[in-house]
């Protein structure tokens, strides 16, 4: 849904470009399209739809996280607005040759490592991560996608930091973790819930719903589990759940609506499952998580109070 958002985004930026080829106030001259055939970088069309993507006035650079591979490559990453909130973020990744700007085909952005530092109890931990970056779309083969899920937000108790390695043609840059502000979420918006089974800490994540709209959504999150070991990124849960919803409006009685589905394991790892907003307004999303063999391991029916909360 919210490709299709981004992808509209772009394709509007173009129309922009193409109806003011003229006008001198235009970036022209950023965008670079290399004049000798480059095997590293990508052709004219892709360079441009990268571009232009990472420039629709939806997503901004989060420039503490920029970087350069011995001098000739330059990285940069971007989120929606250029912000980081507590919950869900998609955040891209893109690089560059320096010496012609033209954007990089083949590049692994890896070991991406938040890091909390809390610095009245005097403690680090991580959060629930998706992974290696990886390729977002076919239209724009040079731009990665990973996601954060935050789960606090930076602030008097303590600071959040990310360090991440950029990869291409055998050389490589570790960036070194620098700082990250991370806001707390707006309020009639929870996109994060935790849960333990035994001595397990698990993070239930809400892939960003502001895409949503009345009617049956597509609904999708994922389960992280917290290692042993804080310091390290959560990494999705081997464990297999499913997670039945119960959406109600808080406001309204807690009325609820049909023909909702559970969310199930897909393989790519994430869940999804059908949500149905009947109308506009705060909603609950009652969770009730179950493991392989069906057991409530937290939440529960109906009304639970382990819930995800969404406005449209
Ligand atoms: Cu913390």
């Amino acid at each position: 849904m919210k490709k299709n958002l981004l992808f509209i985004a772009a394709l509007f930026v173009v129309g922009l470009q193409l109806t003011s080829c003229d006008s001198s106030d235009e970036p022209q001259s950023q965008i670079v399209v290399p004049n000798e055939v480059d095997n590293e970088c990508c052709d004219e069309e892709e360079t441009f739809l990268a571009y232009t993507f990472l420039n629709n006035g939806y997503l901004k650079e989060i420039e503490s996280l920029r970087d350069t591979i011995d001098g000739k490559y330059a990285l940069k990453a971007y989120s929606r607005s250029g912000k980081l909130t507590v919950g869900y973020n998609d955040v891209f990744f893109a690089l560059t040759k320096i010496s012609t700007g033209g954007y990089v085909r083949d590049f692994s952005v890896t070991d991406i490592t938040p890091l909390m530092t809390m610095t009245a109890m005097g403690m680090q931990h991580s959060t629930p991560i998706g992974g290696d970056a990886e390729q977002y779309d076919a239209t724009f083969p040079a731009v990665r996608r990973a996601w954060v899920s935050f789960i606090m937000p930076s602030g008097e108790s303590g600071y959040w930091e990310l360090s991440y390695k950029v990869s291409t043609q055998e050389r490589s840059t570790v960036h070194k973790a620098s700082l990250l502000t991370v806001d707390a979420q707006a309020s009639g918006r929870v996109w994060l819930k935790s849960f333990k089974v035994g001595s397990a800490t698990y993070y239930l994540t809400l892939v960003d719903p502001t895409d949503y709209q009345v009617g049956v959504n597509t609904i999708k999150a994922y389960i992280s589990r917290q290692g042993s070991d804080k310091k390290q990124p959560y990494a999705l849960s081997s464990e297999q759940f499913s997670v039945e919803i119960y959406p109600t409006m808080p406001d309204m009685g807690n009325h609820t609506s049909p023909n909702n589905e559970p969310l199930t394991l897909q393989p790519d790892g994430s869940y999804e499952g059908k949500l149905n907003l009947t109308m506009t307004g705060e909603w609950d999303i009652h969770l009730n998580v179950k493991d392989s063999e069906g057991n409530t391991v937290a939440g529960g029916e109906a009304l639970s109070t382990l819930y995800w909360k969404v406005t449209l």
